[in-house]
């Protein structure tokens, strides 16, 4: 589809309220550039390299980031598959470990409450919970139901949440993350703080009325949102152009007058760029911003069916699928493009790290990973008594009217 043909342009001064775009707009008007909200959308170049600042402990512990959540998934998925005590479940995020590792790496992720950002999930929660801090042993205590898991076993995969490093857990539903993420980032304007509030959804999002609603209050009101969408191609079985006539969905932000990038969510440092560039645009009261991270999940939509324990992925049939509704060839050809491939050849690229100790990192973060499942799956289960807990309360509560 042709953009430039199908979006009507306007003039430089029609544009309200995006500061940053009418300057892009009046900069193109004078250039005599023929201006589309399209190609602003789809601009790499112009993402400020941000991670020119980053140190190289940072650097190495982004790395530890993404082996942290790509184990983590890889450890669950064989538990699915090989014990049959187990009674946790996932919807795996390998594959997409450097869009919240890049993320999360620009956010303010310790301190007081009214001090750090906020993370909210949808429903494929894991990948953005580790990147945000949460406590790994605890998680896993609470995704296979443990009374003593992060969230007393109340909340498992879809409901697990740390308010202590921001993260504001999952919802379950296709649609309403983002809506309830701008009501934090209203608060978060109207308290005068610096936070700012990053929604994770998927692409099967932009159909839901609540993308649109989203979009456009966060920028009448300038409010500081960054909605990262993760295009993985597909939504449960289907592919993302069945529902969505845009290529790059980013191009419908930039519709909404919100500052919009697209990129390439396999490489942690693209994703870190864009996200950088989207805080320091919040926290100076400048707006919201859509993020497009192009990625691609490893397992299918759920749990671990036609995956072998051992082996990173998901070739075979899917039960829950109507029909083997991806190539195999196209997860292959994604695979070859792994973000923790892509992180290790940065750091021994950019002199950080050697391949030997690239290795012996994986090494530890494995076997942290290893104490966190044994850990985990030994502390006690929840009691059929705890399920009435933090239901009723104790003693009378005095008669009240609301006003
Ligand atoms: C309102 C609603 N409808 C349907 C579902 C079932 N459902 C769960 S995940 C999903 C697909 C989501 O696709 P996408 O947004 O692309 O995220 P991905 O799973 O690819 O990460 C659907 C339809 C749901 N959870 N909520
Ligand atoms: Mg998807």
């Amino acid at each position: 589809m042709d953009y430039d043909a199908t979006i009507p342009q306007r003039e430089p001064d029609d544009v309200p309220e995006s500061r940053s775009r009418r300057g892009f707009l009046k900069l193109a008007a004078l250039t005599g550039a023929a201006v589309s909200v399209g190609r602003q959308a789809g601009a790499l170049s112009e993402v400020p390299f941000a991670a020119r600042e980053l140190s190289n402990e940072k650097l190495i512990e982004m790395y530890r980031t993404i082996l942290r959540i790509r184990w983590h998934e890889r450890t669950q998925a064989d538990q699915m598959l090989e014990n049959p005590d187990y009674r946790g479940y996932n919807h795996f995020y390998a594959g997409q470990e450097a869009v919240a590792t890049g993320v999360c790496a620009a956010l303010r992720n310790t301190g007081a409450r009214d001090q750090v950002d906020l993370a909210y999930s949808s429903h494929r929660p894991s990948g953005h919970a580790i990147a945000k801090g949460v406590d790994i042993p605890k998680m896993v205590a609470e995704m296979d139901f443990r009374s003593t898991g992060m969230n007393g076993g109340y909340g498992a995969e879809m409901h697990i949440a740390d308010p202590d490093v921001g993260f504001a857990g999952a919802d379950g539903m296709i649609g309403p993350a983002p809506v309830i993420a701008s009501g934090s980032a209203f608060a978060m304007r109207a308290r005068g703080s610096d936070q700012v509030a990053v929604v994770f959804a998927g692409d099967g999002n932009y159909a839901a009325p609540h993308f649109h609603s989203t979009m456009n209050n966060a920028a009448l009101l300038d409010l500081p949102l960054i909605y990262v969408m993760e295009n993985n191609l597909y939504h449960q079985y289907a592919h993302y152009s069945l529902s969505c006539p845009h290529v790059d969905i980013a191009e419908a932000a930039s519709v909404y007058g919100v500052h919009a990038r697209t990129v390439d969510g396999q490489d942690v440092v693209q994703v870190y760029n864009a996200a950088k560039e989207a805080v320091d645009r919040a926290r100076a009261g400048e707006g919201p911003s859509f993020i497009e991270a192009k990625t691609y999940r490893y397992y299918n939509h759920w749990g671990a069916p036609g995956a072998k324990a051992g082996e990173l992925g998901a070739f075979g049939y899917d039960p829950l699928a109507i029909t083997h509704f991806r190539p195999e060839k196209e997860l292959r050809a994604w695979m070859q493009r792994d973000p923790v491939d892509i992180a290790r050849k940065i750091l021994v690229d950019w002199g950080v790290v050697d391949t030997a100790r690239a290795r012996e990192i994986e090494e530890e973060v494995k076997a942290e990973i290893a104490e966190a499942f044994e850990w985990g799956l030994a502390q006690p289960l929840c009691t059929p008594e705890d399920g009435l807990k933090n239901v009723f309360v104790e003693g009378t509560v005095p008669p009240r009217q609301f006003g």
